[in-house]
């Protein structure tokens, strides 16, 4: 007979795979009546329990943003999970190889909120005006799941596979650039990895961003002015190892890359 875990003992079950740095079987293995509802609660005791711990909230993360994924994955919605200061990195400082398990990279527009955002009929007009900076960014996801494979419930409480992020140094108006048309090269030690654009990110990174802020409203929360958005990746993540270096470049944002060491 299979014995379900706890609530609790499954968020200690992640937080122990993330800190021993190791892969672990999915949650629904054992506990295979889990629903979406019920992931976004355990990832919300997950990322409390690192509050408490001592992480502060800086934002907010979407992931499966790409028709491609979502169908990949069959499904027809994205998801989100939440941003700590201890995940951010910056530049000029290599990552930390022996901090991931099986890490990858992904090109994505981060939004730097103005205003506070909130509700549940938020339109990706409304993102833009509550958006004071977009900038490059790569999000390095790193599934504390066996061999990368999850179902939806197991990522979302897994906090959408976050790991860490980089933000490039240059940051743009969102009213002066077209989200949708921003083309991207992200390059792998000098050779071209992966391509892809803004509309990759359900039609428009700002939709996208509109997309989370109305689930968020739906458990009465929200943006904060000051928040970071990681909006979706513009195309397929990228595998990368200690010594590896990626460098995505976008149309009129700029370029942000990282060395692993
Ligand atoms: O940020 C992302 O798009 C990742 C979401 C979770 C799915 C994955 O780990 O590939
Ligand atoms: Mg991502």
């Amino acid at each position: 007979m299979i014995t379900k875990r706890t609530d609790r003992e499954m968020i200690d079950y992640l937080l122990a795979a993330e800190q021993e740095v190791r892969e672990v079987h999915k949650l629904t293995d054992q506990n295979p009546e889990l629903t979406i509802k019920e992931a976004y609660e355990l990832q919300k005791k997950l990322i409390d329990r690192k509050i408490a711990d001592g992480a502060r909230r800086i934002g907010v993360k979407l992931g499966l943003t790409s028709k491609a994924k979502q169908q990949m994955m069959g499904i027809n919605e994205a998801i989100y999970g939440y941003l700590l200061d201890n995940m951010l990195s910056v530049e000029w400082e290599p990552v930390d190889y022996r901090r991931f398990i099986h890490p990858k990279a992904e090109p994505e527009i981060a939004f730097l909120m103005g205003e506070d955002l909130q509700g549940q009929d938020v339109t990706a007009a409304d993102v833009l005006r509550a958006t004071k900076y977009v900038a490059p960014a790569i999000e390095i996801i790193d599934s504390r799941y066996k061999d990368f494979k999850f179902t939806l419930v197991d990522v979302v409480a897994d906090n959408c596979s976050s790991a860490q992020f980089i933000v490039g140094s240059k940051w743009v108006s969102p009213d002066s650039i077209d989200l949708a048309e921003i083309g991207m090269v992200m390059s792998k030690n000098g050779e071209v990895a992966t391509v892809g654009a803004g509309a990759a990110v359900l039609g428009n990174p700002a939709q996208a961003v509109a997309w989370a802020v109305n689930k968020l409203g739906e458990r009465g929360e929200g943006l904060k002015k000051g928040d970071i958005v990681l909006s979706g990746a513009l195309s397929e993540a990228v595998a990368f190892e200690a010594g590896d270096s990626c460098l995505a470049q976008f149309d009129g944002l700029g370029s942000v890359s990282f060395l692993c060491k």
